[in-house]
């Protein structure tokens, strides 16, 4: 197995928009395919990218339904895929970008694994999640997903507010104010303070002022040019952005 050179395509993939067959990449082992993730983004970092959260993927039935999936995989954010909340979004620089609504977490503490997690958040946040798959379709194998960073493009981040308990709190995601997905906090492992517990299971520990995506409660839905998208969880309010007209 060449990690870099899989690395390499993975990063060819993203910067020219134009994806890899699926399914072809030949990995299969998940750690090899951490060590192609961690090359990936160490090109991201020599390119000037600071490092600034993390985040889970398939924490949610209705995402690993959705692609197929059946196990929790953690990938890296980096300041360069900041969206600002309220703010314009260019996304035609994306192969096939989806948008999927999730919660994020601030920690104010070192993150250690088995310690509780609870104790190390500073506060919470409704979040707004891009993923754009540089394996055409979105089909790929588990360890491809991996190395892919798990297909991490942009997210953005509503106001921040006290740690609250995020239980079982509506989530709703908007497209031009049309209702695109509904579901709840609960879909996140049933708690998703069990998704921060995995981070810092799978990560080691996490530094303070690290975000935490925890993974998306509903399935994620195609984003377009032009559009208005918006996600509300109930008590922690809103995060939205509008991607920008076709040239
Ligand atoms: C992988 C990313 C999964 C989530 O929230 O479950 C993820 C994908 O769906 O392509 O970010
Ligand atoms: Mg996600």
């Amino acid at each position: 197995m060449n990690i870099t050179a899989l690395a390499d395509s993975l990063d060819a993939a993203a910067r020219d928009a134009r994806p890899l067959p699926g399914g072809g990449s030949g990995l299969n082992d998940p750690d090899e395919a951490y060590e192609v993730q961690n090359a990936l983004v160490s090109r991201r970092v020599a390119r000037g990218e600071r490092l600034t959260g993390f985040k889970l993927g398939f924490t949610s039935l209705a995402k690993m339904r959705q692609m197929g999936v059946a196990d929790l995989i953690h990938g890296r954010l980096t300041d360069r895929m900041e969206i600002p909340d309220g703010g314009r979004y260019d996304a035609s620089g994306l192969i096939h970008p989806r948008v999927e609504p999730e919660v994020a977490f601030l920690l104010g503490d070192t993150l250690r694994p088995g310690a509780d997690p609870a104790a190390a958040v500073a506060a919470v946040a409704p979040a707004l999640e891009v993923i754009d798959s540089r394996y055409d379709g979105f089909r790929f194998s588990l360890p491809e997903v991996i190395a892919d960073n798990t297909s991490a493009a942009g997210y953005a981040v509503g106001p921040w507010s006290a740690p609250a308990d995020l239980g079982n709190l509506g989530v709703l995601l908007e497209l031009d104010g049309r209702l695109a997905q509904a579901g709840s906090t609960a879909a996140i492992l049933g708690h998703p303070l069990r998704a921060l517990a995995a981070a810092a299971r799978l990560a080691g520990s996490l530094e303070p002022g690290t975000v935490i995506l925890a993974g998306a409660a509903t399935a994620a839905v195609p984003l377009a040019s032009g559009t208005h998208v918006r996600a509300t969880v109930a008590g922690l309010g809103t995060v939205q952005f509008t991607t920008e007209e076709p040239a």
